[in-house]
């Protein structure tokens, strides 16, 4: 039996951005309810429970900061908040800001259609809502990809996909573990792991760049200074092209310096840890000589914490630029290949055959193991979205016009989809930036998009074809004119085997995207079309 609802907005999705956008709405006294797939908040910080867990941006930064009181009442305990710290921190914010009444958990959107300017929008419960916005929030990383690998299904072992973790963590102590990947979730995982597995096995298709996070507790004193300068910062970041205070922009060439001012400069950034070696320069991302220095840098580092020379110099990235793909923080990764139960296994030119009933084929031959870990990452950007069928008023379905790739206006609309929203969408810097302020942001212009149209009794909002075409286009030009193109990753679609390749996220910064944006609704909505 289906039940009928009415609503002003459905949002989908209960991470950082359904919660965010849902107490805008609420504010507003808007009719709003979150539709969440899981049972509890948190997206990313519910899904990816693998052992060693992490966020690779300082805890003071990585939060919100619409309300002051929230930032002052949370205390960070760990520099990097942990999985575990950061779900909890969701669950205190859908409890301190009375979310949770307004949340539909163990549902999931399967369709929406656009008819008479309202979206009819179906569960997969049996739930049909009629609602004026439809508002996605359905996270860029959170379609986990699984590769279609001969005979998985025949293994006897157990599977775990690190972005799909279960709640009960698995016993690996006395276990030989086979993993594959080594992008952050195989980079944070694999240490981990390592501890308590009798053996590991980590196939690595390709070697990957990561630096030390220098991670630490939180000290007191540290985070009550933070809290008393929290505006400074949030401004200093909002400022900033990756969205975080102390990483403002550089003003120095890497060839302004000599090879031994530029060699301590990274290494104080090594020392320091985090991401602070690719803020060193201004042509690091743009100039592959430049470039070239860091990554030579890193690559002496890892020779030199690794024992074995032959593990070393696998493990040292030479198929891209440094930076071009999401860089990763580690603690200890690198020094986790000199223990005597852990082993890596090159698949660069093999590879994986097949799946069997004990282990995997790869290289002729067949390695065992227990358990096997993929940390293969994500349909990442377009997955969750083109998940869900969404049609428009012509009965033509987002998934098909975005077939060679998305195209949105400033990565928030899509034209000929009318009073319908993402939050962070590809040609968005989102990905590419803190991504709490990015939400952030996002939904404080997607709500002065809603406002605009209610106050001036609208009944649509819908994006311009020819500007999205043009923001499409400049998104593409700021991407080519650096080094990220270069690079085989998510952020292109190189991952998934038949995606077309495409450059999604913006990577002109955040401050500069912020400024368009604020432009935009200072020209009248350029680039918007309101009708009645
Ligand atoms: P998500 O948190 O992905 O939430 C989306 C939600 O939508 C999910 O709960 C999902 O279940 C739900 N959903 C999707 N489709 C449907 C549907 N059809 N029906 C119902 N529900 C649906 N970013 C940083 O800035 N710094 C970091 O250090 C960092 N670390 C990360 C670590 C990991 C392991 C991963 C995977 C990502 C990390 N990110 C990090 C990116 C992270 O995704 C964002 O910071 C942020 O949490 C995204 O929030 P969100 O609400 O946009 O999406
Ligand atoms: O995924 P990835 P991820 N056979 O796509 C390999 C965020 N995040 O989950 O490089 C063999 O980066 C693949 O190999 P290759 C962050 O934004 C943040 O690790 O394609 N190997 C690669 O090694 C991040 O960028 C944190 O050759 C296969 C790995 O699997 C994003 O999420 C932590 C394969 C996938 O790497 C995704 O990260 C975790 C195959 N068939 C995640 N298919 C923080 O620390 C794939 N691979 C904040």
């Amino acid at each position: 039996m289906i039940t009928y609802r009415n609503l002003d907005t459905v949002i989908v999705g209960a991470g950082f951005a359904g919660m965010y956008c849902l107490h805008k709405q609420i504010q507003e006294g808007f009719n709003a309810e979150i539709f969440e797939k899981a049972d509890d908040v948190g997206g990313t910080w519910y899904w990816n429970k693998y052992p060693g867990a992490r966020c690779d941006i300082e805890s003071m930064d990585y939060s919100y900061s619409f309300s002051d009181e929230l930032q002052q009442e949370w205390n960070w305990k760990e520099k990097y908040g942990t999985q575990p710290e950061i779900l909890e921190y969701a669950r205190f914010v859908s409890k301190k800001f009375n979310l949770r009444k307004n949340i539909n958990f163990k549902t999931s959107i399967v369709k929406a259609r656009f008819i008479n300017n309202k979206w009819i929008v179906e569960t997969d419960n049996n739930i049909k809502i009629e609602c004026h916005y439809l508002i996605l929030a359905t996270g860029n990383l959170s379609t986990p990809n699984t590769p279609n690998i001969e005979g998985i299904s025949n293994f006897k072992g157990k599977i775990y996909h690190t972005g799909a973790w279960p709640e009960k963590m698995p016993e690996f102590k006395g276990r030989k573990v086979g993993i594959i990947g080594t992008g952050s979730s195989g980079v944070q995982s694999i240490p981990v792991i390592s501890e308590t597995a009798k053996e590991l096995l980590v196939f690595q298709r390709t070697a990957n760049f990561s630096l030390p996070a220098r991670h630490s507790k939180l000290p007191e004193n540290k985070r009550e200074k933070y809290k008393k300068n929290y505006k400074k910062y949030r401004d200093l970041a909002q400022n900033s092209s990756f969205g975080i205070a102390k990483y403002q922009p550089p003003t120095k060439s890497a060839f302004d310096v000599n090879e031994d001012e530029r060699n301590e400069i990274y290494e104080s950034a090594w020392q320091e840890g985090g991401q602070a070696m690719l803020f060193a320069f201004t042509d690091l991302l743009t100039n592959k000589e430049a470039n070239e220095t860091a990554a030579n840098f890193v690559r002496n580092k890892i020779r030199e914490i690794v024992k074995n020379k032959e593990t070393a110099e696998k493990l040292c990235p030479n198929d891209h630029p440094i930076g071009t793909k999401r860089l990763c923080l580690d603690s200890n990764y690198f020094e986790t290949y000199n223990k005597e139960n852990v082993s890596l296994i090159d698949i660069s030119n093999h590879p994986i055959q097949k799946i069997t009933e004990k282990g995997l084929i790869s290289n002729d031959a067949e390695y065992e193991f227990d358990d096997l870990v993929f940390a293969t990452g994500f349909d990442a950007m377009t997955g969750a979205v083109k998940a869900i069928e969404i049609l428009n008023e012509e009965n033509i379905s987002l998934k098909s016009v975005w077939s060679k790739g998305p195209k949105t206006y400033l990565g928030i609309m899509v034209s000929d989809f009318p009073n319908l929203f993402m939050i962070t969408g590809p040609q968005s810097p989102g990905v590419k930036s803190q991504m709490i302020l990015s939400i952030e942001q996002h939904v404080n212009f997607i709500h002065n998009l809603i406002i605009h149209k209610k106050n001036n009794k609208y009944l649509q909002v819908n994006a311009n074809k020819d500007k999205q075409d043009e923001w499409v286009k400049h998104n593409n030009e700021v991407a080519n004119a650096t080094l990220y193109p270069l690079a085989h990753s998510w952020y292109n679609g190189d991952n998934i085997l038949g995606k077309t390749r495409n450059f999604m996220p913006y990577v002109g910064g955040v401050a500069n995207y912020k400024n368009i944006c604020d432009q935009k609704i200072k020209n009248d909505y350029e680039g918007f079309e309101f009708y009645n």
